[in-house]
């Protein structure tokens, strides 16, 4: 049975994210998406999770959707043989590509069968050889750039008949700016990493998806989307973004929502950095600096451990006891060391600027609110860079140039407090920012082309069923 846009009403889809909350929020906010187009739906979730965020927001996202299945993908144990890495979310990528052949008697057991699985990124090489085996179709959740996804798209050209990759100065994809070098991650330069590893392994399996939706819209990558959308052997691109904020994700404390009432429209500089990236106490105390500096007022959410679980210190202990006393009396800062609900804070009408890592998720978020950013990405996480170049190409971004942060570059306060004062007086970003803003709503709203995305999508899927 159809129903007017002509989609079955009764399409099954499994959503498999992997780890991270950076992976997590974009693939529950598709999950609602897919719940209001009247699929139903089944989540995978490992077992066991890696973070107290995770397990929080899964929990969340099942009390509000009672009609969605949980299954439990229970994880075997990380060899230590191929566990070359420290961070503890690739860790549990690689565990779960080990686990994968136990998604298979997981798939089969669903009932009604499943009409297609949505699989992330790092999962992918593993999970297709499951789904193909199964005929079950398969897509991928991008929750990266268009300007990523390229890279990865270009990656198994770049092959040498050693199995090494090559790359020059500069990356040079047919249809898009090039990508620096320099724009790339450490760890992406060492064939012998891991996260090299699980990038080239998932490179090499785009063409046998059916399709690839990003979290992205015309209005900020129009140029990448219209290249990985003619170029040839690609899966189709579904540009689903942005994705919005739902209800299940809370809503942010009343103590941080009352300090931001009480401040000027358009005054506030957030400070926050995704959800897993850490900051040296050295670092800390320069970004304090630097916000006293500026004399702005500002909203700052640290962060020095990857693992929530293991954050224990307080606010004393992380600043240090000088730093936060300055803070207090200079009555122009609100630090805070929990979970907040970024989005909501993004579109509070007295935050008017953003100092963020350039996560592809604040990205997105950022758009929507209309609110300039100023950038300090970290090299040696994947992505981070190379979403900056998309900001910077639309014009609604200052960035701290010395920016090497995380390749044991301090960014001085005396920098990043010019930066802030540069970036909340610019009448030139606070334009383009608003314009893309107004991009990102039309996009978002009603006849947009994030609903007519996953429209195309779902009638792509029943026109070859
Ligand atoms: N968030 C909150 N509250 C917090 C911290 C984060 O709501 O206190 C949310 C934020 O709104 C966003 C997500 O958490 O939705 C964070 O995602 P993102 O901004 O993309 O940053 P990361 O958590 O660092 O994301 C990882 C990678 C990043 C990549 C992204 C998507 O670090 O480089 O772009 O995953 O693949």
């Amino acid at each position: 049975m159809s129903n007017s846009d002509g989609i079955q009403s009764c399409l099954h889809v499994a959503l498999l994210p992997s780890s991270g909350m950076g992976h997590l929020i974009p693939f529950l906010r598709l999950a609602a998406s897919f719940l209001r187009c009247h699929c139903q739906l089944t989540l995978i979730t490992t077992d066991p999770v890696v973070s107290l965020a995770e397990s929080q927001l899964i929990s969340r996202f099942l009390s509000a959707f009672p009609p969605v299945t949980e299954k439990k993908f229970t994880l075997l144990p990380l060899d230590p043989a191929t566990a070359n890495s420290t961070d503890p979310f690739t860790l549990q990528w690689e565990t779960i590509r080990r686990s994968a052949h136990l998604l298979s008697p997981l798939i089969s057991s669903l009932s009604p069968p499943l009409s297609f699985i949505v699989t992330d990124i790092t999962l992918m090489s593993s999970v297709i050889p499951i789904s193909a085996n199964l005929c079950l179709p398969n897509y991928m959740l991008f929750t990266s750039s268009a300007r990523m996804f390229s890279l990865l798209a270009y990656f198994p050209s770049t092959k040498t008949a050693d199995g090494s990759f090559q790359f020059g100065n500069v990356i040079e994809i047919p249809g898009i700016p090039p990508i620096p070098r320099s724009s790339l991650p450490p760890v992406l330069l060492n064939s012998n990493s891991l996260f090299a590893k699980i990038f080239s392994e998932n490179s090499q399996t785009i063409t046998k998806l059916n399709g690839v939706l990003i979290n992205t819209f015309e209005g900020l990558e129009k140029q990448a989307l219209d290249m990985l959308n003619s170029a040839k052997g690609l899966p189709p691109v579904f540009p689903i973004g942005p994705l919005l904020r739902c209800e299940f994700e809370g809503a942010e404390s009343l103590a941080t929502l009352k300090w931001l009432d009480d401040q000027k429209e358009g005054s506030v500089l957030y400070v926050g950095f995704g959800s897993r990236t850490t900051t040296s106490k050295e670092q800390i105390k320069e970004i304090g600096m630097g916000l006293l500096l500026s004399g702005c007022k500002f909203l700052w959410v640290v962060r020095t451990k990857i693992l929530d679980k293991e954050e224990e210190e307080g606010l004393d202990e992380i600043l240090g006891y000088e730093l936060m006393q300055r803070i207090k009396s200079s009555n122009n800062g609100l630090v805070v060391k929990e979970w907040v609900n970024q989005c909501e804070i993004l579109s509070h009408k007295a935050v008017g600027g953003f100092l963020s890592h350039c996560g592809w998720n604040s990205v997105v978020e950022a758009a929507l609110n209309g609110v300039p950013m100023l950038a300090c990405p970290q090299r040696q996480f994947g992505d981070q860079r190379i979403n900056l170049e998309v900001v910077e190409a639309a014009g609604w971004v200052l960035c701290v140039k010395s920016s090497g942060w995380g390749e044991d570059v301090l960014l001085k306060g005396e920098e990043i407090g010019e930066k802030i004062k540069e970036l909340m007086a610019s009448e030139s970003v606070k334009l383009e920012a608003a314009r893309i803003g107004q991009e990102a709503r039309k996009a978002a709203g009603f006849g947009g082309s994030c609903k007519d995305s996953l429209k195309k999508l779902l009638q792509s899927w029943n026109k070859a069923h």
